[in-house]
């Protein structure tokens, strides 16, 4: 495809908005950002929400209002994460499917994530395979190492293609335990992909650029956002997740692949209907 996809992360569920006044945690602050990232060129939003205290959560009605309110205010693809915070639980994780999202990430592989871990076991991930088939709903393939990729394989092999027909994966690299961030490493995640899947990347902190400028000389599209950086430049952080769109859009438009509106990015995606 000619242009570039990009997703906005506008919130993750690590950031801590005491720290980051800009991080969108409310709904109305969610919605007035994906407004504006939207008119920056974003075509899918990638959503972790917050509870009144800020804290991450996988409440089920918080996360239906939310993909209520979204659909309301944008034409942005919601894409809800499945991934939550390191700290929750299979059930709830599963459970997110039940807002009835256009899409969902699904993350390929268990990760050390930092200090932590980010569990994603086999047996969780077969079960969220097979419930994004039944429910319709259009999976990520979140990779955050290349062993991840093996693991796609097998996904695809035992249980068929998914809902909408197309593999759309999004390489998080940069993560304190995952791949780095790095133009080899892409080369090598892009090339054990499956044979025609499309690809997004995603730089974690300071990979941010590396992997932006990589993906979309290696045409790849793009994830930005909040969740993923919260510096826009050395010692300046980002005023509003707008303006990593608003980047990435332009450095797009440079590279002659400008962003993709939300409806062909439907298209892309098999969202709504059979991949045209
Ligand atoms: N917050 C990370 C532990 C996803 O959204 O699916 C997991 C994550 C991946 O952000
Ligand atoms: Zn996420």
């Amino acid at each position: 495809m000619a242009g570039t996809l990009i997703t906005v992360a506008p919130t993750g569920a690590e950031a801590d908005k005491a720290a980051v006044p800009a991080l969108p945690v409310t709904l109305d602050e969610l919605v007035s950002t994906a407004k504006e990232c939207e008119a920056a060129g974003a075509a899918v939003i990638h959503v972790h929400i917050r509870d009144d205290a800020a804290r991450p959560t996988l409440d089920r009605g918080r996360l239906a209002d939310t993909v209520a309110a979204l659909r309301e205010g944008t034409d942005l693809i919601v894409q809800l994460s499945t991934g939550g915070a390191v700290t929750d639980g299979f059930a709830d994780r599963l459970a997110v499917l039940d807002a009835r999202p256009d899409a969902c990430s699904l993350t390929c592989g268990t990760v050390n994530f930092g200090d932590e871990v980010f569990a994603n076991p086999w047996p969780f991930i077969k079960d969220l395979y097979q419930l994004t088939q039944e429910r319709g709903v259009v999976p990520e393939f979140e990779l955050f190492d290349i062993g991840q990729v093996a693991t796609l394989h097998r996904l695809l092999g035992e249980f068929g293609p998914p809902a909408g027909g197309h593999v759309h994966c999004d390489l998080v690299m940069g993560v304190p335990g995952g791949m780095p961030g790095d133009v080899p490493t892409m080369a090598a995640a892009v090339a054990a992909l499956p044979a025609g899947a499309t690809w997004s990347a995603t730089g974690i902190g300071r990979s941010a650029l590396p992997v932006l400028f990589g993906a979309l000389a290696a045409g790849g599209h793009l994830r930005v956002g909040m969740e993923d950086t919260l510096s826009y430049a050395r010692g300046r952080p980002v005023a509003r997740n707008a303006e990593l769109v608003e980047r990435a859009a332009e450095l797009a438009r440079i590279a002659q692949r400008p962003p993709v509106r939300p409806a062909e990015a439907r298209a892309l995606l098999g969202i709504g209907g059979a991949r045209s």
